[in-house]
């Protein structure tokens, strides 16, 4: 890594958390991720869920296809779990190579998880293989009782299904994904299992009153919801502290402006086009520039076992405005991108 007060050169990043959707807007959210990004797993969230070699194999054939030639740029797909998937298909999926990581939806916890599972009791034998394995298991973790207050979900998620979980299956790999809270912070950074977290660029700018500021704001709304500022500094730390059970995941999540702001509106943040400029002003704000690349580009590829990328990438100081909205083709329909509108002081050549 190169740091002066005006560039930074450092290794090429991975995502290792991002939605790039399907379809018509596919095309359109995933080029910016390739544009920085030389990896990037892919969640399995799409409707019906990738449940199956076959329709991952499909699903990255069809990402690959609208990548410009130019780029080098590899996803790597993920296995949606169910209470009906048969260990074959993780024995399978992993001896061939063909899913890099198990996720772990808990039914009803976020966009498209209602097959997801609803008692990790019902996955056992499934958790059993993985282990044996050794494939990442990578969880939204949040308890979906609605009982339970929407800012707690996390913290009960930890206590009541991830502490037990790690105590039964002792060998698991398992990253906590976008993690918002200090209680995570703490459980992942003191944890003597093979545990890591991955931090998105929104949960270290925004706490819960972004949702409000003057109305409400579907904008900022995502899940896990954004929580109070004394979790978002405790993020800011983590992210920072040169730890390498954290890293880099964006969990850019695109919607249609019309589908965020409607009565029911949809939960997601799409950070892809400006993802790392704005972990880069996390880390100058934090005095910290001389750690983003471990953070970016290294702790990742060390927990998932995968080599580090050879390319460079820099980063120019150069205040810029970003996009109000990114319009698919010439239509109207448009994403509104995080920091739409903000400056951000780190521009990275593309
Ligand atoms: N959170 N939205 C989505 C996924 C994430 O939980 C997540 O990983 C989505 O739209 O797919 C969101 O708010
Ligand atoms: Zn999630
Ligand atoms: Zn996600």
């Amino acid at each position: 890594m190169n740091l002066s007060p005006e560039k930074i050169t450092l290794r090429q990043p991975d995502d290792w958390h991002v939605h790039l959707r399907d379809g018509n807007i596919l095309n359109t959210v995933v080029v910016p991720t390739a544009r920085i990004f030389r990896r990037a797993v892919v969640m399995p969230n799409l409707q019906p869920p990738i449940t199956t070699i076959q329709t991952a194999i499909a699903y990255k054939e069809r990402i690959l296809n609208v990548i410009p030639k130019e780029l080098d740029f590899t996803p790597l797909m993920t296995l949606y779990l169910t209470e009906t998937l048969s260990r074959e298909v993780i024995r399978k999926g992993f001896a061939e190579g063909v899913f890099v990581a198990a996720k772990l939806y808990p039914a009803n916890s976020t966009t498209n998880s209602k097959d997801g599972v609803t008692d990790i009791r019902n996955i056992y034998s499934l958790i059993e293989t993985i282990e044996e394995v050794g494939l990442p298991l990578l969880i939204h973790g949040e308890v979906t009782n609605q009982d339970v207050d929407i800012f707690d979900r996390e913290a009960a998620f930890i206590e009541q299904i991830l502490d037990p979980l790690l105590h039964r299956f002792p060998a698991l790999r398992v990253v906590l994904e976008h993690i918002t809270t200090e209680d995570s912070v703490e459980y992942v950074g003191n944890s003597k299992f093979n545990i890591a977290a991955t931090i998105t660029p929104h949960h270290l700018h925004i706490n819960r009153n972004a949702m409000f500021e003057g109305g409400i704001r579907s904008d900022f709304y995502c899940l896990p919801v954004a929580k109070r500022e004394y979790h978002r500094l405790a993020l800011r730390r983590a992210a920072t502290s040169g730890k390498p059970c954290f890293f880099l995941g964006t969990d850019s999540a695109p919607h249609l402006r019309a589908f965020k702001e409607t009565s029911c509106g949809c939960a997601g943040i799409f950070n892809a086009l400006n993802a790392i400029e704005s972990y880069a002003q996390v880390f100058e704000e934090e005095d910290a520039l001389d750690r983003l690349e471990a953070f970016s580009s290294e702790f990742g590829p060390i927990f998932y076992g995968l080599p580090f990328n050879e390319k460079k990438i820099t980063l120019i100081r150069k205040p810029h405005r970003v996009p109000s909205s990114l319009h698919l083709g010439k239509t109207s329909e448009h994403i509104v991108p995080f920091h739409a509108g903000e400056i951000l002081n780190w521009l990275c050549e593309r």
